[in-house]
């Protein structure tokens, strides 16, 4: 059973040539596209890449992530940088609040033609993540852009393994994150190649950052992983930010690009398995939808079937 729609094809070629042309509205358009239907998109989209360093930016809920992108562009643009920013949004598709709120904070950029800035929402019930997003990011490469952000919260495992399609993640807290075992807990420190604790204008930063230092050298056994300070608000500690991503890149590309090909093959690895996840999911939920779900329940009750031969069944037809 393939969930590929062949008349969408077309359209999403034509947006992908344009993209590659570096047609901004088509990529927008080719975006939706692949929100619409991954599965589709898939071998076009596969076909492009670019030379962005894609940097994944994640952390807890208000650290001030989307504070410091907005900071961040700006820093990049200073240098002649072209910067796209995926921003995906854990609250519902229905609320839209937040992404709004990015917008807002990140309003000094919407008009800067070498900007581009798309929010997408997770979606699905159980706040899985929004199945388009890797291939976005893919997409987002392949538009010639020099950097391309990826702004996730960190506070899930769907939303960490976001981090997982980036070269080089950077794990934003600030003073008061305060349950570092929460953060253990959800993986958050082991990625991080860089830290960033933002919100340095707090009066408890210095603890904060010396909390950090204990913990993640406990967690990733060494303690070479930087620590920036920063204060996105007033762009304080930003430039640092910029030069430890610039130092972060160089050392992926030393002895002829070694490192950044063994974290693009794990990213590959990475999207297969998303894919998997993904449709594995959307079938499960297919079956519990149908009629034959509901016919089947009724036998298990009244003990005419077992569960687990039920299940089998399902799958099989
Ligand atoms: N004092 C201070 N406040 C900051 C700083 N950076 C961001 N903020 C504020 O913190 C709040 C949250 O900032 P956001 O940038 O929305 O944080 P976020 O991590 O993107 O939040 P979510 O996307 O909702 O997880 C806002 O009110 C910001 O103005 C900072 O460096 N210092
Ligand atoms: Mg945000």
């Amino acid at each position: 059973m393939l969930t590929r729609q062949t008349d969408r094809l077309p359209a999403i070629r034509e947006a992908h040539e344009g993209t590659v042309a570096g047609d901004r509205n088509a990529l927008a358009r080719l975006l939706t596209l692949i929100e619409e239907d991954p599965a589709s998109a898939s071998p076009i989209v596969w076909t492009g890449s670019g030379a962005a360093h894609i940097i994944g930016i994640t952390g807890p809920a208000g650290a001030g992530k989307s504070t410091l992108t907005g900071a961040l562009i700006t820093s990049l643009r200073a240098d002649g940088g072209r910067v796209a920013v995926l921003a995906v949004d854990p609250s519902s598709s229905f609320s839209g609040g937040a992404i709004l709120g990015d917008r807002l904070r990140m309003s000094n950029h919407v008009l800067d033609p070498d900007v581009f800035i798309r929010s997408t929402a997770t979606r699905g019930s159980r706040g899985g993540l929004a199945a388009s997003v890797p291939l976005a990011i893919k997409a987002l490469d392949s538009a010639g852009f020099s950097h391309v952000l990826i702004e996730t919260v960190g506070v899930g495992q769907s939303e960490i393994d976001i981090a997982r399609f980036a070269d080089t993640i950077v794990v934003v807290l600030a003073p008061g994150w305060g349950d570092g075992v929460q953060a253990i807990k959800a993986g958050l420190l082991e990625i991080a190649d860089i830290f960033v604790m933002n919100k340095a204008d707090l009066p408890n930063r210095a603890q904060a950052v010396a909390e950090l230092k204990g913990l993640y050298v406990g967690v990733n056994n060494h303690a070479d992983v930087p620590v920036i300070e920063t204060t996105a608000t007033t762009e304080d500690g930003v430039s640092d930010l910029r030069d430890a991503l610039m130092d972060h890149r160089s050392l992926l590309l030393e002895h002829g690009g070694e490192l950044l090909k063994s974290r693009r093959d794990q990213t590959a690895a990475e999207h297969v398995r998303f894919a998997l996840r993904v449709e594995l999911e959307r079938r499960r939920e297919g079956i519990m939808a149908s009629g034959v779900f509901d016919r089947a329940i009724e036998k298990v009750a009244d003990g005419r079937c077992d569960p687990w031969t039920t299940a089998l069944g399902l799958i099989e037809a």
